[in-house]
């Protein structure tokens, strides 16, 4: 059975009641539960984690190879930060998409910067939790081949 690992970082556990301005009203639930369906629908098993501990998704990351076929991931702020999850993103054979709710870009300087990107399949930002759907299509589409 191919598989797929959503994963999640720091604060998103709060959307919904956090910056609804910005990250929208829908709850991380309501992702989880809308990816599970279009990879079960498209014969794929989807597992979820989300952490606000950088060490927990460097270890999460590190043992994705040979169980997942991608990653939709969104690093939330260690985006900007993190040479660590840069680095185990390099050392996988997993492809990984990173996604943003919002336009990074649109938002604080700070924001701009990925330390994360280069080392990634693709980057989606700015749709919203359609992101997190177009990830996970084009992951399914790369494992199909
Ligand atoms: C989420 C966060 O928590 C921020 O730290 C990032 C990202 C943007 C998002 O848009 O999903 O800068």
């Amino acid at each position: 059975m191919k598989r797929l690992l959503l994963l999640n970082g720091p604060n998103i556990n709060l959307l919904g009641k956090r910056e609804e301005n910005i990250y929208g009203s829908f709850t991380l639930a309501d992702i989880e539960m809308e990816l599970k369906k279009i990879a079960n629908e498209n014969g794929f098993e989807l597992d979820t984690f989300q952490s606000n501990h950088e060490g927990d998704l460097v270890d999460k990351i590190q043992q994705a190879n040979s169980k997942y076929n991608g990653i939709i991931f969104n690093p939330a702020a260690y985006t900007h930060t993190s040479i660590a999850l840069r680095d185990a993103i390099l050392a996988i054979d997993v492809p990984v998409i990173e996604v943003h709710i919002s336009n990074i870009h649109s938002r604080e300087a700070f924001r701009h910067q990925s330390m994360l990107a280069p080392a990634c399949a693709g980057q989606i930002v700015g749709l919203g939790k359609m992101g997190y759907r177009l990830a996970c299509i084009a992951l399914m589409e790369q494992a199909k081949q």
